[in-house]
């Protein structure tokens, strides 16, 4: 159907709801009308009112278990810089700005240099890839994200030999991220991974996720995903990726150096000194999951830790 107004149709042939719509009204129906046009598959499917992605490729890296609801995904969050209240965060973000972004790659590379978001997103193909998520409170998701992997961004940046870590920063912007506004944590909130860790094929930068540009509450323009790890290591809202030789401390092990290693690998069999891991609630179900090694992903990872101590290593 289309309610534009074709100078060849008299009055009388023009749609109702052009009459009683008002003229703001009228066109933001034109503009979800167009939207359905370009994207109907989505829209039948029911769509989430976020910009929709162009996808080349789509892999299930969860076993064909039950993805987590768009919504359970959507308005429970971990995203301190808002609120450390989980079902806050969705409506404490909805002003947030991912646009204009750049993101800058810099430290030990050949080729530093600062990316507008969509320039850098253009640059690969998109993946879906549905991953596991384990976060280190117990709870886990699974989800379809959208992205690439980091892979690619880093031979694009030339590590220098010398180069062992890579470290990611959020936006730090107490106007915008109100949790800023307290010292919950160090802010800006720094993550880091080792660059064996950063090139394997698992670890993807993340623009979206159920097929859409992320909402601001899941750590939009930009996210880490890295699905063996606890879900801290997933930094939000990224503004920049620097590489080093010596390990970065991170937000979190600066906020509790005996609870959170850098590797913070999901592992079931080295509890948190304040709880178990050995199991998880797996969002939307009643009963409790047993947590598996590597987040079920130890035939792809377990390689990177050969010889090294997971009670120490943790
Ligand atoms: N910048 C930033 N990134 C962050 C966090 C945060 O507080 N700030 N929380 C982490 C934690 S603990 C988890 S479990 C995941 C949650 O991601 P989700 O809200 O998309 O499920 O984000 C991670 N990334
Ligand atoms: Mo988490």
């Amino acid at each position: 159907m289309s309610i534009e107004k074709d100078p060849e149709i008299n009055e009388s042939d023009v749609t109702p709801k052009e009459v009683y719509l008002d003229r703001r009204e009228f066109m933001a129906a034109s503009v979800s009308a167009a939207a359905a046009a370009a994207f109907p598959a989505l829209t039948e499917a029911g769509g989430h009112g976020g910009t929709p992605l162009k996808i080349d490729k789509r892999v299930d890296y969860a076993s064909k278990e039950e993805q987590t609801s768009y919504k359970s995904a959507a308005s429970y969050n971990n995203f301190y810089e808002f609120s450390t209240e989980k079902e806050g965060i969705a409506e404490l973000s909805k002003d947030f700005r991912p646009r204009p972004w750049t993101v800058t790659v810099e430290g030990l590379v050949k080729k530093p240099k600062r990316y507008d978001i969509d320039a850098l997103t253009r640059l690969f193909p998109l993946e879906e890839r549905i991953y596991r998520m384990r976060c280190v409170e117990g709870w886990s998701m699974v989800i379809p994200w959208v992205g690439f992997p980091l892979d690619g961004l880093i031979k694009l940046s030339e590590p220098e030999s010398n180069a062992k870590f890579v470290e990611f920063t959020t936006l730090h912007d107490p106007s915008q991220m109100i949790g800023q506004r307290r010292e919950v944590l160090q802010w800006p909130y720094v993550e880091a991974i080792r660059l064996d860790e950063a090139v394997h094929p698992l670890t993807i930068l993340s623009v979206g996720m159920y097929g859409e540009v992320l909402p601001n509450q899941n750590g939009a323009p930009l996210r880490l995903v890295v699905p063996w790890k606890y879900g801290f290591k997933s930094i939000k809202s990224i503004v920049k990726i620097r590489f080093t030789q010596q390990m970065p401390i991170t937000s979190w092990m600066q906020a509790g150096p005996q609870e959170y290693g850098f590797y913070a690998n999901v592992n079931p069999n080295v509890d948190h000194p304040r709880w178990s891991q050995a199991t998880e609630r797996r969002i939307g179900e009643l009963l409790r999951r047993k947590t598996l090694m590597f987040n079920g992903y130890a035939e792809q990872v377990a390689a990177l830790y050969a010889g090294m101590d997971l009670r120490k290593n943790f």
